[in-house]
């Protein structure tokens, strides 16, 4: 059984080979787009959601040629959100996985249309024979993966994110924000690998309960590194929900209830693996590594 830390590196190195793949390195006028594509999802990131992706598939033995295909879509999808939050319109911001964000390495028009373009590669990718051969497999990955980085998932949930800076939001206002602006995604990640597996409904909700409990402490986590964190462990600045006068986990609860609810939510998160016995472990030390991250 290999260690938690190898699987997250063996995800890690797997995303770049298949992105790599996926973006090509052109040389026609557009070729700038390319090149911002490649500079933003090449530039490290802990690859949460396609280690979720893998390890949710594995649980069914599916190949690791379609699973790897599906975690750099939803990768893909990821990196866009964080282009297209980072520019002046939303956050403002100047630095991202360590590294100059996309329009400023670039250029606003640029960084936009590398975020457009990740997006509609993402389904592409989704939508592609190599995927799954099953044809009605791929339609649920595409269909599922609109709804949630959509106007009902993320998108709606970033929107929610602008709406916070005007309005004071309680705790459960907060977590059906957070749910749609990070949790959708993440939850996706989860249940598309037992789209892929084709898991009976028993196994999907158990996948379901999980991703919810660990999108959730993720989340909290996040909070807490804003306010804990440096902006060198995080590669990306911090202490902006305060500066924003943002309601957060942390702002409403305090530093010690929010870290006891990520951990009682990761907690809870595992025990919705029972269903998976031994196979499940790997998720289950996710659950561990979403709560104890430093970034
Ligand atoms: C602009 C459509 C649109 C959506 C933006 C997800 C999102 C919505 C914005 C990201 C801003 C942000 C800092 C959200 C908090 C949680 C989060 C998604 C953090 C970044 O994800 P990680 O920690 O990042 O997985 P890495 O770099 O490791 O991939």
């Amino acid at each position: 059984m290999k260690s938690f830390d190898q699987a997250i590196a063996d995800a890690q190195r797997v995303t770049d080979a298949v992105l790599r793949r996926l973006i090509p390195e052109v040389e026609t006028p557009e070729a700038r787009v390319f090149e911002a594509m490649r500079y933003s999802t090449l530039a490290g990131g802990k690859r949460i959601r396609p280690f979720l992706v893998i390890a949710c598939a594995d649980l069914f033995d599916v190949s690791r040629s379609c699973s790897e295909r599906v975690a750099a879509a939803i990768e893909m999808v990821h990196t866009y959100s964080l282009i297209h939050d980072d520019l002046p319109a939303m956050d403002n911001d100047d630095l991202r996985r360590g590294m100059p964000t996309c329009h400023k390495q670039f250029d606003e028009a640029t960084a936009i249309l590398a975020g457009d373009a990740l997006l509609t590669l993402a389904f592409e990718v989704l939508a592609g024979d190599e995927t799954h051969r099953q044809p009605e497999v791929r339609t649920e990955l595409v269909l599922e993966m609109a709804r949630a980085s959509g106007a009902r998932g993320m998108v709606g949930g970033q929107m929610l994110d602008l709406w916070a800076e005007e309005h004071k939001l309680d705790i459960p206002e907060i977590t059906r924000l957070q749910r749609m602006k990070t949790g959708a995604l993440i939850t996706f990640s989860c249940n598309a690998g037992a789209i892929l597996g084709r898991a009976d409904e028993h196994r999907r909700i158990a996948l379901n309960g999980y991703a919810h409990d660990v999108g959730l402490a993720f989340q909290i986590t996040d909070d807490l590194l804003d306010v804990s964190g440096t902006a060198a462990e995080l590669g990306k600045a911090t202490q902006k929900d305060e500066a924003a006068g943002k309601a957060t986990f942390v702002s409403l609860l305090g530093l010690e209830r929010a870290r006891d609810q990520a951990l009682i939510l990761a907690d809870q998160a595992t025990k919705h693996l029972e269903v998976f016995g031994e196979k499940g472990n790997i998720l289950r030390d996710l659950a561990k590594f979403v709560v104890e991250r430093r970034s």
